[in-house]
């Protein structure tokens, strides 16, 4: 396979796209420096100990940061000189990252999760950083919230970086999901899966059934359709449960399956599950649809939500299409 770039491929292949803008490609660029960074920590993260820092102050003086702030704080620091952006927003900030008035800013907005899966990092299981871009709506200034904020169909592109075994980069503007891998040796995210297609019915099932108790008869139900027999399979789908997210997802747009974050209904923390509508919802259900799936809330249409607020949580069933419409199937039945 000729040896195509993140960048080459956007040029080369959407030509007449307007997401072939200089400005786009600049923050895709700098999106890409900042996890070429966080990989290269990320992958060190084991060597802590051996080298040392493992008190609270390390050898330059320095307050040794967790994965996740050190993340967080790259993609800030980076994002913010961009140029091309009017705002970010992060899971780990409670309010909008406004760009301070020393840089120029653009129309774009950025919204990430900088370190998913971050608990694993110890036990050396894959993390990734989830991001979801914007175009500030027409007429608005681009730093309140209320501007800012719109349903997941309305994402001008997003994907992910995979620290895996490999550092990956799976994307989608909207013209198909495309997956890159980055070579160490010269430093490039690679074209490894050109216009990635998840099957229409999977063969795996993702979901931390230890909340059980926690879950609604429907919700139940869902859970024995996919670990039983009398499915659109004839066998039960296979049980995979990372436990971080981006993880989880990737396996499963690759091999076809169904990730599910129910509501726990007995769980006052979490009426609507656990995870972020715009950090790690709308952006992996853009990819998701792009790559011929879905991804719902049990109801609807993930990208159809109107977002209420920055860390609105909500359930997530993502993954093959046909998987995605059982889930639907049966709670609209139940109701
Ligand atoms: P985080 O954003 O605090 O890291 O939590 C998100 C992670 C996801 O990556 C993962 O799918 C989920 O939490 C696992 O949660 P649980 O331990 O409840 O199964
Ligand atoms: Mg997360």
């Amino acid at each position: 396979m000729p040896q195509v770039t993140v960048i080459e491929h956007l040029l080369l292949h959407q030509k007449e796209s307007p997401m072939a803008t200089g400005r786009f490609t600049r923050l895709l660029n700098e999106l890409i420096l900042a996890a070429k960074i966080i990989s290269r920590e990320v992958n060190k993260a084991g060597l802590v100990d051996v080298l040392g820092f493992t008190g609270e102050i390390n050898v330059q003086g320095e307050q040794v940061q967790k994965l996740d702030d050190y993340a967080n704080m790259v993609l800030i620091h980076r994002m913010e000189r961009a140029g091309v952006l009017c705002a970010i927003a992060s899971e780990e900030n409670a309010d909008l990252v406004l760009i301070p008035d020393q840089f120029p800013k653009g129309d774009y907005f950025l919204i990430f999760d900088p370190l998913d899966g971050s608990s694993n990092i110890d036990a050396n299981v894959n993390v990734g950083t989830i991001f979801s871009i914007y175009r500030t709506k027409e007429g608005c200034t681009g730093d309140k919230l209320c501007d800012l904020l719109q349903r997941g169909s309305e994402q001008v592109a997003a994907g992910y970086f995979l620290y895996g075994t490999s550092t990956m980069m799976v994307y989608t503007t909207g013209r198909g999901v495309h997956g890159f891998t980055l070579d160490p040796s010269v430093g490039e995210f690679l074209l490894s899966h050109p216009n990635i297609k998840t099957p229409e019915t999977g063969r795996i099932y993702s979901v931390n059934e230890a909340y059980w108790d926690y879950w609604d008869e429907p919700t139940r139900e869902i859970v024995r359709y996919f670990k039983g027999s009398d499915n659109r399979r004839g066998q039960p789908y296979g049980g995979r449960y990372i436990g971080s997210l981006v993880a989880d997802f990737h396996r499963n747009l690759l091999y076809g399956g169904i990730f599910l974050y129910p509501a726990d209904h007995r769980d006052p923390k979490k009426p609507k599950g656990k995870l972020r509508l715009l950090c790690e919802a709308s952006p992996l259900s853009f990819v998701a649809a792009q790559a011929g799936g879905a991804g719902s809330d049990g109801v609807r249409d993930i990208l159809s939500i109107e977002p209420e607020e920055l860390h609105q949580r909500v359930p997530l069933f993502i993954g093959s299409k046909n998987d995605v419409a059982m889930v639907e199937e049966i709670y609209a039945k139940a109701r």
